[in-house]
């Protein structure tokens, strides 16, 4: 039985077992929280990001994928990158959306991870509307089957944690 937990704060301040990172396919890390993993956890996170990029994604990790590197010096054993989708009006790109909280799981199981921190991906810089990605996120984890025994959802704001709450039931 896995727990979920909604907290409100900082990401890259959780001490879990593997923090999950909005990145960008690029895997060189960018703004938002993909900045502040980076900022916090020291540049050996991004020498791993170069080096899975030079062996295995020359053309960058797809969008709702999701791969593993050390947590450099967060309070965490290893960080798992994954792409969200653009929101697009004209578009579902809900699966894309799904599939990188399933693809995260996936790792973490792999890894032994017993304790996860998800931000609410896609929801800054690539514009999701908050309810919905909180409907699919929460939704995609509830159904997944995974071995991580607590999911802690980190929401950045107020604003955020309460359409979390409110969603969560
Ligand atoms: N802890 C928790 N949540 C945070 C933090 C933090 N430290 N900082 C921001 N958020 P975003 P995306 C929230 O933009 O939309 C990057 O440049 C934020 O309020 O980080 O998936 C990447 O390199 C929002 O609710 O990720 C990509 O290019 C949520 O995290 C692109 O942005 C996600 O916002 C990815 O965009």
């Amino acid at each position: 039985m896995t727990g979920i937990l909604l907290v409100q704060g900082d990401i890259t301040h959780q001490s879990v077992d593997a923090i999950v990172n909005a990145a960008n396919s690029s895997l060189l890390g960018g703004g938002g929280v993909d900045g502040a993993i980076h900022r916090r956890g020291g540049p050996e996170i991004l020498a791993e990001c170069r080096a899975l990029r030079a062996a295995r994604y020359g053309r960058g990790l797809p969008t709702g994928q999701a791969v593993a590197t050390t947590a450099g010096r967060l309070d965490a054993r290893w960080v798992i990158h994954t792409v969200g989708p653009v929101f697009s009006e004209d578009e579902d790109r809900s699966e894309l959306l799904a599939s990188c909280y399933r693809e995260s799981l996936g790792v973490a199981d792999a890894l032994g991870a017993r304790t996860l921190a998800f931000p609410a991906i896609s929801t800054g810089v690539y514009r999701w509307p908050m309810a919905d990605a909180a409907r699919i996120a929460l939704e995609t984890v509830r159904s997944a089957e995974t071995a991580v025994e607590e999911i802690r959802f980190v929401l950045f704001d107020t604003p955020a944690y309460e359409v979390f709450a409110r969603q969560i039931g």
